[in-house]
Protein backbone atom coordinates (compact mmCIF):
# COMPACT_ATOMS: atom_id res chain seq x y z
CA UNK A 1 0.00 0.00 0.00
CA UNK A 2 0.89 3.38 -0.11
CA UNK A 3 3.29 5.95 1.70
CA UNK A 4 1.72 8.50 4.27
CA UNK A 5 3.79 11.53 3.06
CA UNK A 6 2.60 14.03 0.73
CA UNK A 7 5.99 14.79 -1.17
CA UNK A 8 6.51 12.26 -4.34
CA UNK A 9 3.73 10.62 -3.87
CA UNK A 10 2.41 7.97 -6.37
CA UNK A 11 -0.28 8.92 -9.06
CA UNK A 12 -3.07 8.01 -7.58
CA UNK A 13 -4.89 8.48 -4.71
CA UNK A 14 -7.27 6.30 -2.81
CA UNK A 15 -9.80 8.25 0.09
CA UNK A 16 -12.58 7.07 1.99
CA UNK A 17 -14.88 8.43 4.42
CA UNK A 18 -14.07 5.75 6.91
CA UNK A 19 -12.55 2.57 7.87
CA UNK A 20 -15.57 0.75 6.93
CA UNK A 21 -15.44 1.93 3.53
CA UNK A 22 -12.38 -0.39 3.33
CA UNK A 23 -14.20 -3.21 2.36
CA UNK A 24 -15.35 -2.19 -0.48
CA UNK A 25 -12.51 0.35 -1.43
CA UNK A 26 -10.17 -2.33 -1.46
CA UNK A 27 -11.43 -3.21 -4.48
CA UNK A 28 -10.10 -0.52 -6.20
CA UNK A 29 -6.84 -1.15 -4.42
CA UNK A 30 -6.47 -4.58 -5.40
CA UNK A 31 -7.51 -3.72 -8.85
CA UNK A 32 -4.88 -1.46 -9.23
CA UNK A 33 -2.42 -3.77 -7.53
CA UNK A 34 -3.16 -6.31 -10.44
CA UNK A 35 -2.63 -3.30 -13.18
CA UNK A 36 0.68 -2.26 -11.28
CA UNK A 37 -0.49 1.15 -10.66
CA UNK A 38 0.78 2.91 -7.17
CA UNK A 39 -1.32 4.42 -4.55
CA UNK A 40 -1.76 5.74 -1.71
CA UNK A 41 -5.04 4.87 0.67
CA UNK A 42 -6.12 7.24 3.56
CA UNK A 43 -8.91 8.07 5.59
CA UNK A 44 -10.48 11.71 4.96
CA UNK A 45 -13.54 12.20 6.26
CA UNK A 46 -15.60 15.48 5.23
CA UNK A 47 -17.76 15.52 8.14
CA UNK A 48 -15.33 14.35 10.92
CA UNK A 49 -11.53 15.46 9.05
CA UNK A 50 -12.52 18.25 7.71
CA UNK A 51 -8.74 19.68 7.93
CA UNK A 52 -7.66 16.57 6.53
CA UNK A 53 -9.47 16.94 3.41
CA UNK A 54 -8.87 20.48 2.96
CA UNK A 55 -5.32 19.33 3.60
CA UNK A 56 -5.55 17.27 1.15
CA UNK A 57 -7.50 17.91 -1.80
CA UNK A 58 -5.62 21.23 -1.54
CA UNK A 59 -2.42 20.08 -1.94
CA UNK A 60 -3.00 16.50 -3.74
CA UNK A 61 -1.25 18.14 -7.33
CA UNK A 62 1.23 19.32 -6.18
CA UNK A 63 1.89 16.48 -4.07
CA UNK A 64 2.13 14.63 -7.37
CA UNK A 65 -1.33 13.00 -7.84
CA UNK A 66 -2.52 12.37 -10.85
CA UNK A 67 -6.34 10.73 -10.36
CA UNK A 68 -8.11 10.77 -7.49
CA UNK A 69 -10.41 7.90 -6.70
CA UNK A 70 -12.98 8.94 -3.64
CA UNK A 71 -15.17 6.77 -1.62
CA UNK A 72 -17.71 7.49 0.95
CA UNK A 73 -21.45 5.91 2.17
CA UNK A 74 -24.58 7.37 3.48
CA UNK A 75 -23.96 11.21 3.26
CA UNK A 76 -21.28 11.32 1.06
CA UNK A 77 -19.88 14.59 0.52
CA UNK A 78 -16.59 13.50 0.06
CA UNK A 79 -16.09 13.44 -3.69
CA UNK A 80 -17.74 16.63 -4.31
CA UNK A 81 -15.99 18.42 -2.07
CA UNK A 82 -12.63 17.32 -2.69
CA UNK A 83 -13.16 18.11 -6.38
CA UNK A 84 -14.39 21.34 -5.23
CA UNK A 85 -10.43 21.83 -4.33
CA UNK A 86 -8.87 20.07 -6.41
CA UNK A 87 -8.12 20.21 -10.72
CA UNK A 88 -7.23 16.41 -10.58
CA UNK A 89 -10.21 14.30 -12.18
CA UNK A 90 -12.28 12.74 -9.33
CA UNK A 91 -13.59 9.75 -9.60
CA UNK A 92 -16.60 8.95 -7.06
CA UNK A 93 -17.43 5.47 -5.64
CA UNK A 94 -21.25 5.06 -3.43
CA UNK A 95 -20.55 2.74 -0.80
CA UNK A 96 -23.45 0.55 0.21
CA UNK A 97 -24.70 2.01 3.13
CA UNK A 98 -27.12 -0.01 5.79
CA UNK A 99 -30.05 2.30 5.70
CA UNK A 100 -30.83 2.84 2.45
CA UNK A 101 -28.26 0.32 0.51
CA UNK A 102 -26.36 3.26 -1.18
CA UNK A 103 -28.68 4.42 -3.18
CA UNK A 104 -28.09 7.86 -0.90
CA UNK A 105 -24.50 7.87 -1.54
CA UNK A 106 -25.00 7.30 -5.40
CA UNK A 107 -27.14 10.61 -5.30
CA UNK A 108 -25.28 12.46 -3.11
CA UNK A 109 -22.26 11.83 -5.32
CA UNK A 110 -23.59 12.06 -8.70
CA UNK A 111 -25.80 15.15 -8.50
CA UNK A 112 -23.10 17.61 -8.73
CA UNK A 113 -24.02 20.76 -10.05
CA UNK A 114 -22.52 22.23 -13.45
CA UNK A 115 -18.72 23.62 -12.57
CA UNK A 116 -17.28 20.85 -10.66
CA UNK A 117 -17.61 17.35 -12.12
CA UNK A 118 -17.27 13.99 -10.49
CA UNK A 119 -16.95 10.97 -12.22
CA UNK A 120 -19.46 8.76 -10.53
CA UNK A 121 -19.42 4.98 -10.67
CA UNK A 122 -21.80 2.35 -9.88
CA UNK A 123 -22.80 1.55 -6.05
CA UNK A 124 -20.33 -1.22 -4.03
CA UNK A 125 -17.67 -3.37 -5.52
CA UNK A 126 -18.51 -2.64 -9.21
CA UNK A 127 -17.60 0.97 -8.86
CA UNK A 128 -14.61 0.18 -6.78
CA UNK A 129 -12.99 -1.97 -9.51
CA UNK A 130 -14.43 0.52 -12.24
CA UNK A 131 -12.86 3.23 -10.79
CA UNK A 132 -9.22 1.92 -10.79
CA UNK A 133 -10.10 0.82 -14.32
CA UNK A 134 -10.93 4.47 -15.20
CA UNK A 135 -7.92 5.94 -13.54
CA UNK A 136 -5.39 3.39 -14.83
CA UNK A 137 -7.36 4.02 -18.36
CA UNK A 138 -6.50 8.03 -17.34
CA UNK A 139 -2.68 7.50 -16.37
CA UNK A 140 -2.50 5.12 -19.92
CA UNK A 141 -2.85 7.51 -21.98
CA UNK A 142 0.76 9.15 -21.07
CA UNK A 143 1.87 5.63 -20.09
CA UNK A 144 2.39 2.98 -22.77
CA UNK A 145 3.52 -0.01 -20.87
CA UNK A 146 0.57 0.84 -18.89
CA UNK A 147 -2.03 0.77 -21.79
CA UNK A 148 -0.38 -2.45 -22.33
CA UNK A 149 -1.02 -3.69 -19.02
CA UNK A 150 -4.52 -2.90 -19.54
CA UNK A 151 -5.00 -3.78 -22.74
CA UNK A 152 -3.57 -7.31 -21.48
CA UNK A 153 -6.18 -7.21 -17.83
CA UNK A 154 -9.15 -6.75 -20.42
CA UNK A 155 -7.77 -9.87 -22.84
CA UNK A 156 -7.39 -11.77 -19.98
CA UNK A 157 -10.90 -11.27 -18.57
CA UNK A 158 -12.63 -11.68 -22.15
CA UNK A 159 -10.85 -15.13 -22.27
CA UNK A 160 -12.16 -15.94 -18.71
CA UNK A 161 -15.77 -15.98 -20.00
CA UNK A 162 -16.87 -19.27 -20.68
CA UNK A 163 -18.83 -19.49 -24.57
CA UNK A 164 -21.81 -21.61 -22.49
CA UNK A 165 -23.31 -21.77 -18.71
CA UNK A 166 -21.58 -24.25 -17.12
CA UNK A 167 -25.20 -26.58 -15.55
CA UNK A 168 -23.60 -27.35 -12.88
CA UNK A 169 -23.25 -24.16 -11.16
CA UNK A 170 -25.74 -22.10 -10.00
C1 LIG B 1 -19.41 8.14 5.66
O1 LIG B 1 -20.24 7.59 6.60
C2 LIG B 1 -18.38 7.10 5.37
O2 LIG B 1 -17.94 7.24 4.04
C3 LIG B 1 -19.07 5.80 5.60
O3 LIG B 1 -19.50 5.17 4.40
C4 LIG B 1 -20.30 6.21 6.41
C5 LIG B 1 -20.40 5.49 7.72
O4 LIG B 1 -19.21 5.71 8.45
P1 LIG B 1 -18.93 4.92 9.81
O5 LIG B 1 -20.03 5.32 10.75
O6 LIG B 1 -18.94 3.45 9.49
O7 LIG B 1 -17.57 5.38 10.25
O8 LIG B 1 -18.83 9.33 6.11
Amino acid sequence: MGQTTMLGSPPVAIIMGSQSDWATMRNAAETLDALGVAYDARIVSAHRTPDRLVAFAKGAREAGFKVVIAGAGGAAHLPGMAAAMTPLPVFGVPVESKALSGKDSLLSIVQMPAGIPVGTLAIGRAGAVNAALLAAAVLALTDADLAERLDAWRARQTESVAERPDPSQT
